[in-house]
């Protein structure tokens, strides 16, 4: 049996090859793809975020990390999104403009694409009339923007606006994450919803398409 504990330190230490080995080995085990990303990568994650911010690591650090947990998504990414059948709606996704933080975002694109959605994932630093345009080409259904910078968060209001002088914002549901993203800051901006975590952004956007 794949030791899941291995995936967690190999994340915070860095080591991509390991994550990637343990990822390999647990899911051809047979291991839930959703219960490594909730309870390994992320909390791996977690914990190398609590490192930077008492000053106990620092950007290369956090990198390696990123890369190794990057590592690891990959191999779990097409085993949620075998899991989805004929598509439940259409998400366009992204990292808003000036935040370059995708870890999030890829997590919730990767749980929509296994919850049944087609995804269209516009990677980051994401201009707000290339959410409108890709809205428009894709018919979305939903429109998910994520943001890890406070001073990033503005560019989502600047996507609703543009959504809006557009035509299109009754058109399409907006829900936003990402760590500094409140549900009364979605209020505020007129966004549909705020999610928490990715395994929330599914279920809410299974709600709002009905
Ligand atoms: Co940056 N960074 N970073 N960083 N980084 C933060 C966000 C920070 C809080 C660290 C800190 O100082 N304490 C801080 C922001 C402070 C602030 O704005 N208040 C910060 C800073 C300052 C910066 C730089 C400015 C640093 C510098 O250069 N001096 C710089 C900015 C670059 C830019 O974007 N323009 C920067 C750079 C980087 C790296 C490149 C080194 C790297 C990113 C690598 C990558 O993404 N490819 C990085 C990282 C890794 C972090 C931390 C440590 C971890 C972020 C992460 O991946 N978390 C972060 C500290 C922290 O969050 N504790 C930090 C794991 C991920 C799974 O969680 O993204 O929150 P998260 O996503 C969750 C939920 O939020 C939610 O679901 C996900 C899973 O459940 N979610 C959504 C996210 N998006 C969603 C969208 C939805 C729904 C849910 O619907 C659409």
């Amino acid at each position: 049996m794949a030791e899941l504990n291995k995936l967690h330190d190999a994340i915070i230490e860095g080591d991509a090859k390991t994550a990637a080995s343990v990822t390999e080995q647990a899911l051809a085990e047979g291991a839930d793809p959703q219960l490594l990303v909730a309870d390994y990568m992320i909390k791996a994650m977690d914990e190398v975020g609590r490192r930077f911010e008492c000053g106990e690591s620092f950007v290369p650090e956090l990198l390696i990390s990123a890369r190794a947990m990057k590592a690891a998504l990959a191999l779990v990414r097409p085993v949620l999104a075998q899991r989805g059948a004929k598509p439940v709606g259409r998400v366009v996704i992204g990292t808003v403009k000036g935040d370059l933080h995708d870890i999030g975002k890829n997590l919730v694109s990767y749980m929509l694409e296994g919850g049944g959605f087609e995804v269209t994932d516009l990677g980051v630093d994401v201009a707000p009339e290339r959410f409108v345009d890709a809205v428009r080409d894709k018919k979305a259904d939903i429109v998910g923007l994520s943001a890890l910078l406070t001073t990033t968060m503005p560019s989502m209001k600047n996507v609703v606006e543009a959504l809006k002088s557009e035509g299109l914002r009754e058109a399409v549901k907006v829900i936003i994450g990402g760590a500094p993203v409140t549900g009364q800051y979605a209020r505020d901006i007129g966004a549909d919803a705020y999610c928490e975590t990715a395994v929330a952004a599914v279920s809410t956007a299974r709600k709002l398409v009905g």
